[in-house]
């Protein structure tokens, strides 16, 4: 028997732009609608790997910048066979964050090019859509105060706004930009519109790769 595959539908952002509480919100609307959906979420703090990367960003411990990165990349990889598992049973995937993030974040150091931060991802399962939640960062910072986490200033934040700029001129990734200084309600509209659309076209199309 063949069942129409999920669809893979990540959101990315910069700190504080909502992707959470907009991939919880997702994943309740579509199941309401008796779509099969599931949250993902990257990093995966609850594995071994999620743990070295949780301490790290918490700066409890330092790993080489080179390190941390593949660090990142090998804990979406250790999800691939539970998503792969997921999208065949026909359940759609809504993912905070993904390859995109390792590499804006990455490349947001000196140092990094992004050619050098794509490659550890490449093969990965190809999202089938991905919103960009686009806030000024500095909007961003005034909806909360950054936390002590790593990464969390407003300087680094406006350096990876930058990255996923160049990052969202790949014609062969279906970026969407989301406006979302607007109020969670109709942002929240926007992004089910996106994710319907994903999810019915990719019912009938291979899983790609990155
Ligand atoms: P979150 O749990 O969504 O708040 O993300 C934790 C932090 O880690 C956030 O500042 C973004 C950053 N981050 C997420 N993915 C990656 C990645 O693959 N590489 C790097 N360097 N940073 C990442």
């Amino acid at each position: 028997m063949t069942c129409r595959r999920g669809a893979i539908i990540v959101l990315e952002g910069v700190d504080k732009a909502g992707k959470t509480t907009q991939c919880k919100k997702l994943v309740q609307t579509l199941q309401d609608n008796g779509v099969p959906a599931e949250m993902f979420r990257f990093p995966e703090r609850t594995t071994k790997i999620g743990q070295l990367i949780s301490s790290y960003l918490e700066n409890k411990n330092n790993l080489e910048d080179h390190t941390v990165h593949l660090l990142f990349s090998a804990n979406r990889w250790e999800l691939v066979p539970l998503m792969k598992e997921k999208l065949e049973q026909g359940i759609s995937l809504v993912v905070d964050r993904y390859a995109f993030s390792g590499v804006a974040f990455t490349s947001a150091k000196p140092g990094f090019s992004l050619d050098w931060c794509m490659n550890p991802d490449v093969g990965l399962p190809k999202p089938d859509l991905v919103m960009f939640l686009k806030v000024n960062p500095s909007e961003a910072a005034r909806r909360g105060q950054y936390g002590t986490e790593r990464y969390e200033t407003s300087a680094f934040q406006n350096a990876v706004q930058q990255r996923f700029e160049k990052l969202m001129k790949d014609p062969t990734i279906n970026w969407q930009v989301i406006d979302a200084a607007r109020n969670i309600e109709d942002v929240h509209t926007d992004i089910m519109n996106h994710s319907v659309n994903a999810i019915n076209k990719a019912a009938n199309t291979p899983i790609g790769e990155l």
